[in-house]
């Protein structure tokens, strides 16, 4: 359901008018998708493949004693069996992670989680190099494992990264931002003080095409090809270079159709290593593709913070100070991808939308037997985090002054004229208007009568709940200056190129998982340059064909290269007008530009189109002086500051009594991305996001028992919501376009995932206060309600 500003349900509006630029316009990329025609890695053949498969630890912390590959090798389909001793003697053993740590291609010391990559098989089939795994002998020496991220530190917790010279504890880092002493100080003197502990549980992106690669070395030219799952082409080639000591234009790195991302597919994960070196050692292609059970046990995981959450307000609701203690579990290997100056990504902005007068995070960061990861699934680099932190200790504070959390929150927001606004952990919010959002949220809802249907239920004794929550996020990392990954520059090239006919071709460094950029990037520069949005074309996934640039993470698309392309094309534009100067003999300041043609001022039958000025440009005869043949321009994009979207989220629930379960009856989300390129594919990647949101609140936990063994395996055991969990999704808008952003776009493709936890989870408790209830931990499935129903402690 759609409502327009102003909250009246709209008819739905017609998908099939062809915008000139931006507008809602079906997806050019799905007649590929819905014929099953996508080209994924594991789609693809190449002559003499071979096939990988790797031996995974069963233990979550062990020391590797020996490794016995004899009966693997004879195996009469086996073509190579390697292990990490012999990646160690070639000096491969150990790669670099994102976060400047270290992580084991196979382990040759020990075993540091469950799942950790120990030896790989190539062979002829895919099912010969699994049976080969069964034939590898690998004998270990079981360690005691440390599973609870509060206990990592104790002085006889033992030792995970023994590799690292000198490592004698379980410590990654301390971080911490904001003014302690000024926060103490306000603290000091509020009428009131909450705190909560708050646990944002170890959760999986759980795409639904796992990770894999297809490496493809060619002796002869001494060039590698590497198909992989990659959300970063350009950084991803460049890593490899530098390890693998190969120059880049001897490395080809293509992202095909990716079957979704949502962060799992930023990092280098060892298999993409083993399947370089396969095809090294054996000449040929060598495919891999990870199983379900290794993507869930094996690769990055999400969240995982222990924080305690405190705010000081007046006894009137106004909100003086927020302040927290974070404790982060990293897993074994610190593979966060995350800037390099910020290690626990944007966890900053967990100030909220709330005009503060201190605010301050201290964090301590560890090492467990898990597996590394940290940041993915729609994170904002860890804002899902902030946001959840602020909103629940928030709506924490309405219960204990027994104030309306609408109420609280829209006495407590940044104004809109103190915008650009600096956050008391030292952010630039660039633009925002929060009251409209929360107002439209509100009437959507029909707030005020949903809180009266709640009275009524509750006197005949059933248990529904209203949740709120309004979120702000950072996204569109860079700027250069501030943000990088290990020392590569958060900025993006783009190129333009129309060709004579006036069809063109814009190549991007950044890569769609599902987000739908061949679509959208075509109709920003079809907004520019009045080109159809049909025809352009638009490269991008293969760093032989694109320029370099950082690749999509952090809703960084919309807000890096979504300005690149429109730069170029007025870049296009400023040539196309000299080109245009020359053919209607006027000078350029006589042209007017109206989408798609240069008319002189005043003239209105001299005109120009700018298929005709293509045309120009690469014909026959002379162009103005000084003027080159050609239509076309690239560009290297620094963002001059994030976009900061927001959002208002309101969610009803209904608790069954007898089974304790959750039931999401209705939700409203109103975003505010600034200018809207395509409607639709927001609306889709809000419903998106918000299905995540059901998940993560209601349903997903990546658990470990004592021993370290993953009890999250499976899509059995991990559950993920389908249709029949969520209901028929309430969406609405508001535009408060970003100033820097050349079209004044904010970046969405997260928003709906890091705002819906807090409004499902505050539902649910607003639904339970009767039973006293002020807090419980997400996932909030039926056994933890119940339990919560009962004034027992959260089940594990
Ligand atoms: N858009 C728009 N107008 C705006 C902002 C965005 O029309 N003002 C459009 C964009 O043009 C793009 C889409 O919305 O087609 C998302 O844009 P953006 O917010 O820039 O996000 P990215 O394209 O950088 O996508 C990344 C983001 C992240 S980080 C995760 S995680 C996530 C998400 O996108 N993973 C996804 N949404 C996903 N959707 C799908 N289908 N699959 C994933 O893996
Ligand atoms: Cu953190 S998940 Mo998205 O930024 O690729």
């Amino acid at each position: 359901t759609t409502y327009a500003a102003g909250g009246h349900r709209t008819a739905f509006v017609d998908n099939d008018t062809k915008p000139n630029g931006h507008g809602r316009m079906l997806r050019k990329e799905d007649p590929r998708f819905v014929r099953g025609r996508g080209r994924y890695v594991d789609d693809l053949q190449l002559p003499g493949m071979l096939h990988l498969a790797i031996l995974r630890s069963p233990f979550a912390h062990a020391r590797v004693v020996s490794v016995d590959t004899t009966l693997a090798e004879a195996h009469p389909k086996v073509r190579l069996v390697v292990t990490g001793a012999m990646l160690a003697e070639k000096g491969l053993a150990w790669m670099p992670t994102l976060s400047n740590d270290v992580q084991a291609v196979l382990a040759t010391d020990k075993v540091r989680f469950q799942g950790q990559e120990v030896a790989f098989v190539v062979a002829e089939d895919r099912y010969a190099a699994r049976d080969a795994l069964e034939l590898i002998d690998v004998e270990y020496e079981p360690l005691d494992p440390v599973i609870d991220v509060r206990t990592a530190l104790s002085p006889d917790a033992p030792v995970i990264r023994d590799d690292l010279e000198g490592k004698a504890d379980n410590h990654v880092f301390d971080w911490e931002t904001g003014d302690a002493a000024a926060t103490e100080a306000v603290f000091a003197r509020a009428d009131v003080v909450v705190s909560q502990d708050i646990v944002y549980p170890r959760v999986h992106p759980a795409p639904m095409e796992t990770c894999g690669a297809v490496a493809d070395f060619d002796a002869v030219d001494g060039k590698l090809t590497l198909w992989s799952t990659t959300q970063a082409p350009h950084a991803h080639r460049t890593l490899y270079a530098i390890v693998a000591g190969l120059p880049e234009h001897k490395i080809r790195v293509v992202s095909p159709d990716i079957g979704g991302g949502f962060g799992n597919k930023v990092p280098i994960y060892p298999g993409y290593v083993c399947a370089i070196v396969g095809s090294l050692l054996t000449g040929k292609p060598v495919k891999w593709m990870e199983d379900r059970a290794e993507n869930l046990i094996s690769t990055g995981f999400a969240r995982d913070y222990v924080m305690r959450g405190e705010i000081a307000a007046t006894r009137d609701g106004r909100i003086l100070a927020v302040r927290t203690h974070v404790l982060a579990d990293h897993g074994a290997f610190n593979g966060v991808a995350a800037p390099v100056k910020y290690p626990a990504g944007f966890f900053g902005v967990f100030t909220g939308s709330y005009d503060l007068e201190a605010a301050y995070c201290e964090m301590t960061a560890v090492y467990t037997n898990k597996a590394p990861g940290g940041v993915a699934y729609a994170c904002s680099f860890r804002i899902t985090e902030a946001v959840y932190l602020v909103e629940r200790i928030v709506d924490c504070l309405a219960r204990e002054l027994d104030m309306d959390p609408v109420e609280l929150r829209m006495r407590n927001f940044i104004r809109p004229e103190q915008f650009p606004y600096r956050t008391r952990t030292g952010w630039v919010y660039d633009s925002g208007n929060y009251a409209p959002t929360m107002e439209l949220a509100k009437e959507i809802a029909g707030y005020d009568a949903l809180r009266a249907e709640q009275k009524e239920r509750r006197a005949r004794g059933e248990i529904m709940g209203v949740g709120v929550s309004f979120f702000t996020e950072a996204v569109g990392a860079g700027p250069r200056k501030d943000m990088d990954i290990l020392g590569l520059g958060m900025a993006d090239g783009c190129e333009l190129r129309v060709h004579p006919t006036g069809k063109a071709v814009v190549r991007l460094s950044v890569q769609t998982q599902g987000q739908g950029h061949e679509t959208t990037f075509a109709q920003i520069v079809a907004e520019e340059l009045g080109i159809p949005p049909q025809d352009i074309e638009v490269v991008h996934g293969d760093t032989d064909q694109t320029p370099f640039g950082l690749g999509t993470y952090g809703s960084r698309s919309t807000p890096v290269s979504g300005a690149a392309a429109a730069l170029v094309a007025r870049k296009v534009r400023d040539k196309a007008r000299l080109i245009a100067s020359g053919m209607l003999e006027v000078s350029v300041a006589d042209l007017e530009w109206e989408k798609g043609a240069f008319r002189v001022a005043g003239d209105p039958d001299a005109s120009v189109t700018i298929q005709d000025i293509a045309m120009k440009a690469h014909g026959a005869g002379d162009l103005p002086e000084g003027v080159e043949g050609g239509l076309e321009a690239q560009i290297c994009y620094n963002p001059e500051n994030l976009t900061y979207p927001h959002g208002a989220y309101i969610c009803v629930v209904d608790i069954d009594p007898g089974t304790a379960k959750v039931t999401v009856r209705r939700f409203v989300a109103v975003d505010d991305c600034g200018t809207r390129i395509n409607p639709m594919i927001i609306e889709g990647q809000v419903h998106g996001g918000l299905t995540d949101g059901v998940g993560m609140a209601l349903m997903e936990m990546i658990a470990f028992d004592e021993d370290g063994n993953c009890l999250s395996g499976s899509l059995m055991d991990y559950l993920i919501p389908t249709a029949l969990e969520v209901p028929d999704w309430e969406t609405g808008f508001t535009v408060t376009p970003s100033p820097h952003h050349p079209i004044g776009a904010k970046g969405v493709g997260e928003s709906a995932t890091v705002g819906s936890p807090p409004a499902i989870v505050n539902a649910v408790v607003d639904a339970l206060s009767p039973f006293g209830i002020r807090h419980a931990d997400m996932p909030l499935t039926p056994s933890r309600v119940w339990e919560a129903m009962r004034g027992r402690p959260t089940p594990p």
